[in-house]
Protein backbone atom coordinates (compact mmCIF):
# COMPACT_ATOMS: atom_id res chain seq x y z
CA UNK A 1 0.00 0.00 0.00
CA UNK A 2 1.46 3.62 -1.18
CA UNK A 3 1.57 5.98 1.51
CA UNK A 4 1.90 9.52 1.34
CA UNK A 5 3.11 12.20 3.36
CA UNK A 6 5.00 15.82 3.58
CA UNK A 7 6.87 17.12 5.95
CA UNK A 8 5.21 19.95 6.04
CA UNK A 9 2.89 19.06 8.89
CA UNK A 10 5.48 20.34 11.12
CA UNK A 11 4.60 23.66 9.86
CA UNK A 12 1.84 23.68 11.91
CA UNK A 13 2.31 23.18 15.93
CA UNK A 14 -0.51 24.99 18.15
CA UNK A 15 0.96 25.88 21.44
CA UNK A 16 -2.04 25.43 23.91
CA UNK A 17 -5.47 24.65 24.09
CA UNK A 18 -8.28 24.86 26.82
CA UNK A 19 -9.38 21.85 28.37
CA UNK A 20 -11.33 21.42 31.28
CA UNK A 21 -10.97 25.19 32.34
CA UNK A 22 -6.95 25.02 31.71
CA UNK A 23 -4.59 26.18 29.01
CA UNK A 24 -3.06 23.11 27.85
CA UNK A 25 -0.47 21.87 25.17
CA UNK A 26 -2.32 20.60 22.28
CA UNK A 27 -3.06 17.14 21.89
CA UNK A 28 -2.49 17.40 18.26
CA UNK A 29 1.01 17.70 17.74
CA UNK A 30 3.62 17.02 14.87
CA UNK A 31 5.03 13.92 17.07
CA UNK A 32 1.78 12.04 16.33
CA UNK A 33 2.77 12.03 12.54
CA UNK A 34 6.19 11.11 13.02
CA UNK A 35 5.62 7.93 15.07
CA UNK A 36 2.93 6.94 12.35
CA UNK A 37 5.27 7.52 9.50
CA UNK A 38 8.00 5.51 11.76
CA UNK A 39 5.82 2.45 12.03
CA UNK A 40 4.16 2.47 8.76
CA UNK A 41 7.97 2.56 7.48
CA UNK A 42 9.04 -0.28 9.80
CA UNK A 43 6.19 -2.65 8.75
CA UNK A 44 7.24 -1.94 5.72
CA UNK A 45 3.40 -1.18 4.15
CA UNK A 46 4.61 -0.01 1.06
CA UNK A 47 6.51 2.84 -0.60
CA UNK A 48 6.01 6.43 0.84
CA UNK A 49 5.80 9.17 -1.35
CA UNK A 50 5.35 12.87 -1.21
CA UNK A 51 2.23 14.87 -2.00
CA UNK A 52 1.51 16.44 -5.45
CA UNK A 53 -0.25 19.59 -5.41
CA UNK A 54 -3.24 19.98 -6.22
CA UNK A 55 -5.59 23.33 -7.85
CA UNK A 56 -7.40 25.34 -4.92
CA UNK A 57 -10.50 24.72 -6.54
CA UNK A 58 -10.15 21.26 -5.33
CA UNK A 59 -11.00 22.57 -2.22
CA UNK A 60 -13.63 24.68 -3.04
CA UNK A 61 -15.49 21.72 -4.23
CA UNK A 62 -16.39 20.86 -0.78
CA UNK A 63 -15.71 24.21 1.24
CA UNK A 64 -17.05 27.61 0.23
CA UNK A 65 -14.75 30.04 -1.48
CA UNK A 66 -14.78 32.56 1.50
CA UNK A 67 -13.90 29.55 4.05
CA UNK A 68 -10.77 28.97 2.25
CA UNK A 69 -9.81 32.74 1.44
CA UNK A 70 -10.16 33.00 5.40
CA UNK A 71 -7.85 30.40 5.38
CA UNK A 72 -5.68 32.18 3.72
CA UNK A 73 -5.36 35.35 5.10
CA UNK A 74 -6.22 34.57 8.93
CA UNK A 75 -2.36 34.34 10.47
CA UNK A 76 -1.57 37.37 8.38
CA UNK A 77 -4.80 39.44 9.58
CA UNK A 78 -3.55 38.23 13.38
CA UNK A 79 -0.35 39.30 12.84
CA UNK A 80 -1.09 42.22 11.39
CA UNK A 81 -2.54 43.19 15.19
CA UNK A 82 0.98 43.22 16.36
CA UNK A 83 -0.05 38.95 18.04
CA UNK A 84 2.35 36.75 17.89
CA UNK A 85 1.00 33.64 19.31
CA UNK A 86 -1.69 31.41 18.17
CA UNK A 87 -5.22 32.98 16.40
CA UNK A 88 -8.05 31.73 18.51
CA UNK A 89 -11.23 31.96 18.46
CA UNK A 90 -13.79 33.58 21.26
CA UNK A 91 -17.11 34.35 20.00
CA UNK A 92 -19.49 32.61 17.52
CA UNK A 93 -22.79 33.42 16.04
CA UNK A 94 -24.78 30.43 17.92
CA UNK A 95 -27.99 30.89 19.73
CA UNK A 96 -30.11 34.41 18.77
CA UNK A 97 -27.07 35.82 16.99
CA UNK A 98 -26.73 36.43 13.45
CA UNK A 99 -25.28 34.06 10.60
CA UNK A 100 -26.02 35.95 7.53
CA UNK A 101 -23.60 39.02 8.10
CA UNK A 102 -19.80 38.16 8.13
CA UNK A 103 -17.72 40.21 10.10
CA UNK A 104 -14.65 42.21 8.80
CA UNK A 105 -12.64 41.83 12.06
CA UNK A 106 -9.92 39.01 12.59
CA UNK A 107 -11.52 38.27 15.72
CA UNK A 108 -15.19 38.27 14.44
CA UNK A 109 -13.70 35.84 11.14
CA UNK A 110 -12.23 33.48 13.78
CA UNK A 111 -15.57 32.67 15.27
CA UNK A 112 -17.49 32.86 12.28
CA UNK A 113 -15.34 30.50 10.56
CA UNK A 114 -15.40 28.05 13.38
CA UNK A 115 -17.53 25.63 15.72
CA UNK A 116 -15.12 25.80 18.99
CA UNK A 117 -11.95 27.03 19.72
CA UNK A 118 -9.72 23.85 19.51
CA UNK A 119 -8.21 25.16 16.23
CA UNK A 120 -5.09 27.63 16.75
CA UNK A 121 -3.92 29.08 13.81
CA UNK A 122 -0.19 29.53 13.34
CA UNK A 123 2.61 31.34 10.79
CA UNK A 124 2.71 27.93 8.97
CA UNK A 125 -0.78 26.67 9.67
CA UNK A 126 -2.68 27.10 6.04
CA UNK A 127 0.71 25.62 4.56
CA UNK A 128 0.31 22.39 6.29
CA UNK A 129 -3.33 22.05 6.09
CA UNK A 130 -2.91 22.39 2.78
CA UNK A 131 -0.29 20.47 2.03
CA UNK A 132 -2.33 17.63 4.27
CA UNK A 133 -5.15 18.26 1.71
CA UNK A 134 -3.08 17.46 -0.87
CA UNK A 135 -2.11 13.97 0.71
CA UNK A 136 -5.71 13.17 0.70
CA UNK A 137 -6.06 14.06 -2.93
CA UNK A 138 -2.73 12.30 -4.30
CA UNK A 139 -4.07 9.43 -2.37
CA UNK A 140 -7.43 9.25 -4.25
CA UNK A 141 -5.74 10.14 -7.55
CA UNK A 142 -3.86 6.90 -7.17
CA UNK A 143 -7.33 5.05 -5.93
CA UNK A 144 -8.54 6.71 -9.07
CA UNK A 145 -5.61 5.47 -11.36
CA UNK A 146 -6.61 2.11 -10.24
CA UNK A 147 -5.18 1.70 -7.09
CA UNK A 148 -6.56 -0.86 -4.65
CA UNK A 149 -5.87 1.37 -1.35
CA UNK A 150 -3.40 4.19 -0.42
CA UNK A 151 -2.90 5.75 2.97
CA UNK A 152 -2.71 9.50 3.58
CA UNK A 153 -0.76 10.56 6.04
CA UNK A 154 -2.46 13.18 6.43
CA UNK A 155 -1.64 16.06 9.65
CA UNK A 156 -3.82 18.07 10.98
CA UNK A 157 -6.60 15.80 10.55
CA UNK A 158 -10.51 16.80 8.83
CA UNK A 159 -13.46 15.30 10.04
CA UNK A 160 -14.61 18.05 12.08
CA UNK A 161 -14.47 20.77 9.57
CA UNK A 162 -17.47 21.40 7.80
CA UNK A 163 -17.75 23.36 4.67
CA UNK A 164 -17.46 26.85 6.22
CA UNK A 165 -16.21 26.12 9.59
CA UNK A 166 -12.94 24.99 11.00
CA UNK A 167 -12.89 23.12 14.56
CA UNK A 168 -11.30 20.00 16.92
CA UNK A 169 -8.13 20.49 15.48
CA UNK A 170 -9.15 19.98 11.48
CA UNK A 171 -9.20 23.13 9.04
CA UNK A 172 -9.75 21.48 5.54
CA UNK A 173 -12.19 18.47 5.42
CA UNK A 174 -9.36 15.53 3.73
CA UNK A 175 -11.81 12.75 3.66
CA UNK A 176 -14.61 14.78 2.51
CA UNK A 177 -11.97 16.63 -0.30
CA UNK A 178 -10.71 13.32 -1.50
CA UNK A 179 -14.47 11.75 -1.74
CA UNK A 180 -15.30 14.52 -4.04
CA UNK A 181 -12.52 14.04 -6.13
CA UNK A 182 -13.15 10.32 -6.87
CA UNK A 183 -16.82 11.59 -7.61
CA UNK A 184 -15.21 14.18 -9.89
CA UNK A 185 -13.16 11.73 -11.32
CA UNK A 186 -15.94 9.05 -12.57
CA UNK A 187 -16.88 7.33 -9.31
CA UNK A 188 -20.35 7.13 -9.48
CA UNK A 189 -21.00 6.30 -5.51
CA UNK A 190 -18.27 6.63 -2.65
CA UNK A 191 -19.02 5.88 0.83
CA UNK A 192 -16.48 7.29 3.80
CA UNK A 193 -16.53 5.26 6.80
CA UNK A 194 -15.62 7.36 10.12
CA UNK A 195 -13.52 5.04 12.55
CA UNK A 196 -12.53 8.13 14.71
CA UNK A 197 -13.41 8.10 18.58
CA UNK A 198 -15.11 11.55 17.48
CA UNK A 199 -18.33 12.19 15.16
CA UNK A 200 -17.40 13.81 11.93
CA UNK A 201 -19.52 15.90 12.12
CA UNK A 202 -18.02 17.98 9.47
CA UNK A 203 -18.21 14.99 6.54
CA UNK A 204 -21.90 14.11 8.26
CA UNK A 205 -22.82 18.03 7.43
CA UNK A 206 -21.00 18.32 3.98
CA UNK A 207 -22.72 15.11 2.35
CA UNK A 208 -25.98 15.32 4.48
CA UNK A 209 -28.16 16.31 1.30
CA UNK A 210 -26.67 13.67 -1.00
CA UNK A 211 -26.95 10.25 -2.02
CA UNK A 212 -24.12 10.01 -3.90
CA UNK A 213 -21.51 9.54 -1.34
CA UNK A 214 -22.45 7.19 1.70
CA UNK A 215 -21.19 8.68 5.22
CA UNK A 216 -21.34 5.70 8.06
CA UNK A 217 -19.71 7.04 11.47
CA UNK A 218 -19.14 5.02 14.75
CA UNK A 219 -18.13 7.29 17.87
CA UNK A 220 -18.37 7.80 21.38
CA UNK A 221 -22.29 8.79 21.99
CA UNK A 222 -22.63 12.77 21.54
CA UNK A 223 -25.12 13.04 24.71
CA UNK A 224 -21.52 12.75 26.76
CA UNK A 225 -18.86 13.45 23.99
CA UNK A 226 -17.38 15.74 21.59
CA UNK A 227 -18.57 17.01 19.18
CA UNK A 228 -21.91 17.01 21.45
CA UNK A 229 -23.97 18.62 18.86
CA UNK A 230 -24.05 16.21 15.95
CA UNK A 231 -23.70 12.43 15.70
CA UNK A 232 -27.18 11.10 17.22
CA UNK A 233 -28.87 7.78 15.41
CA UNK A 234 -31.64 9.45 14.16
CA UNK A 235 -29.72 11.29 11.79
CA UNK A 236 -30.20 9.23 8.32
CA UNK A 237 -29.84 12.19 5.81
CA UNK A 238 -32.17 14.70 4.08
CA UNK A 239 -33.74 14.85 0.44
CA UNK A 240 -31.94 12.95 -1.61
CA UNK A 241 -29.38 12.04 1.00
CA UNK A 242 -31.56 9.97 3.08
CA UNK A 243 -30.98 6.77 4.08
CA UNK A 244 -26.89 7.69 2.74
CA UNK A 245 -26.01 9.31 6.39
CA UNK A 246 -25.83 6.43 9.52
CA UNK A 247 -24.36 6.80 12.60
CA UNK A 248 -23.47 4.38 15.65
CA UNK A 249 -23.51 6.30 18.82
CA UNK A 250 -21.56 4.09 21.04
CA UNK A 251 -21.26 4.22 25.12
CA UNK A 252 -18.07 5.40 26.88
CA UNK A 253 -16.52 2.07 27.98
CA UNK A 254 -16.88 -0.19 24.92
CA UNK A 255 -14.82 -2.63 24.57
CA UNK A 256 -12.90 -4.32 20.90
CA UNK A 257 -15.44 -6.72 20.72
CA UNK A 258 -18.57 -4.36 21.28
CA UNK A 259 -16.93 -2.06 19.11
CA UNK A 260 -16.52 -4.65 16.07
CA UNK A 261 -20.04 -6.21 16.04
CA UNK A 262 -21.72 -2.26 15.41
CA UNK A 263 -18.29 -1.75 12.56
CA UNK A 264 -19.73 -4.63 10.95
CA UNK A 265 -23.44 -3.13 10.90
CA UNK A 266 -21.61 -0.29 9.22
CA UNK A 267 -19.65 -2.22 6.77
CA UNK A 268 -22.87 -4.42 5.84
CA UNK A 269 -24.47 -0.84 5.12
CA UNK A 270 -21.63 -0.01 3.16
CA UNK A 271 -21.99 -2.89 1.00
CA UNK A 272 -25.66 -2.33 0.65
CA UNK A 273 -24.77 0.81 -0.71
CA UNK A 274 -21.91 -0.73 -3.32
CA UNK A 275 -19.79 1.87 -3.72
CA UNK A 276 -17.21 2.23 -6.43
CA UNK A 277 -14.44 2.89 -3.37
CA UNK A 278 -14.34 3.50 0.23
CA UNK A 279 -12.74 6.66 2.17
CA UNK A 280 -11.82 5.89 5.67
CA UNK A 281 -11.44 8.58 8.32
CA UNK A 282 -9.08 6.70 10.18
CA UNK A 283 -8.53 7.83 13.87
CA UNK A 284 -7.54 5.53 16.54
CA UNK A 285 -8.40 7.72 19.65
CA UNK A 286 -10.56 4.47 20.33
CA UNK A 287 -8.04 2.90 21.88
CA UNK A 288 -8.09 2.03 25.57
CA UNK A 289 -5.13 4.42 26.46
CA UNK A 290 -6.10 7.43 24.55
CA UNK A 291 -5.67 10.59 26.68
CA UNK A 292 -9.23 12.19 25.51
CA UNK A 293 -11.62 9.24 24.69
CA UNK A 294 -13.69 6.55 26.63
CA UNK A 295 -13.37 3.62 24.20
CA UNK A 296 -11.44 0.19 25.19
CA UNK A 297 -9.90 -0.96 21.73
CA UNK A 298 -6.46 -3.02 21.75
CA UNK A 299 -4.08 -3.34 19.72
CA UNK A 300 -5.15 -6.68 18.06
CA UNK A 301 -8.83 -4.92 17.70
CA UNK A 302 -7.22 -2.55 15.05
CA UNK A 303 -5.94 -5.82 13.01
CA UNK A 304 -9.21 -7.03 13.44
CA UNK A 305 -10.36 -3.86 12.01
CA UNK A 306 -8.27 -3.86 8.72
CA UNK A 307 -9.53 -7.11 7.82
CA UNK A 308 -12.70 -6.54 7.97
CA UNK A 309 -12.72 -3.37 6.02
CA UNK A 310 -11.11 -5.68 3.53
CA UNK A 311 -14.21 -7.54 3.37
CA UNK A 312 -15.90 -4.83 1.51
CA UNK A 313 -13.50 -5.67 -1.60
CA UNK A 314 -13.43 -1.95 -2.57
CA UNK A 315 -10.52 0.36 -3.65
CA UNK A 316 -10.05 2.22 -0.62
CA UNK A 317 -8.11 5.43 0.54
CA UNK A 318 -7.58 5.80 4.42
CA UNK A 319 -7.04 9.22 5.53
CA UNK A 320 -5.44 9.81 9.28
CA UNK A 321 -7.39 11.69 11.88
CA UNK A 322 -7.39 11.58 15.02
CA UNK A 323 -5.64 9.56 17.97
CA UNK A 324 -3.47 11.12 20.88
CA UNK A 325 -1.61 7.90 22.77
CA UNK A 326 1.56 9.31 20.70
CA UNK A 327 3.83 6.27 21.83
CA UNK A 328 1.01 4.04 20.66
CA UNK A 329 -0.95 5.72 17.73
CA UNK A 330 1.65 4.30 14.60
CA UNK A 331 1.15 1.31 16.02
CA UNK A 332 -2.47 1.31 15.91
CA UNK A 333 -2.44 2.76 12.53
CA UNK A 334 0.23 0.14 11.39
CA UNK A 335 -2.21 -2.59 12.33
CA UNK A 336 -5.24 -1.39 10.70
CA UNK A 337 -2.92 -0.87 7.20
CA UNK A 338 -1.55 -4.21 7.70
CA UNK A 339 -4.60 -5.84 8.80
CA UNK A 340 -6.27 -5.10 5.60
CA UNK A 341 -3.40 -5.58 3.45
CA UNK A 342 -2.85 -8.71 4.46
CA UNK A 343 -6.63 -9.77 4.71
C1 LIG B 1 -11.65 19.29 21.47
C2 LIG B 1 -11.66 17.85 21.14
C3 LIG B 1 -11.45 17.68 19.69
C4 LIG B 1 -11.46 16.24 19.28
C5 LIG B 1 -10.49 16.04 18.18
C6 LIG B 1 -10.54 14.70 17.55
N1 LIG B 1 -11.44 19.50 22.86
N2 LIG B 1 -11.40 14.50 16.61
O1 LIG B 1 -9.82 13.79 17.83
O2 LIG B 1 -11.48 13.37 15.91
ZN1 LIG C 1 -11.06 11.97 17.27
Amino acid sequence: MLTIYSDDHRLHHGAAELYRGRLVPCFEMPARADQVLDRVRSAELGPIVAPDRFDRAALTRVHTDDFVAFLESAWDEWAALGETGDALPYVWPAVDLRQDVPPDHIDGKLGFYSIDAAVPITAGTWAAVRSSADCALTGARHIAGGATSAFALCRPPGHHAGARAMAGFCYLNNAAIAAQYLRDQGHARVAILDVDYHHGNGTQSIFYERGDVFFASLHGDPKVEYPFFLGHADERGSGEGLGANRNFPLPWGTTGAEYLAALDLALADIAAFAPDSVVVSLGVDTFVEDPISHFKLVGADFTTMGQRIATLGKPTLFVLEGGYAVADIGGNVAAVLTGFSGA
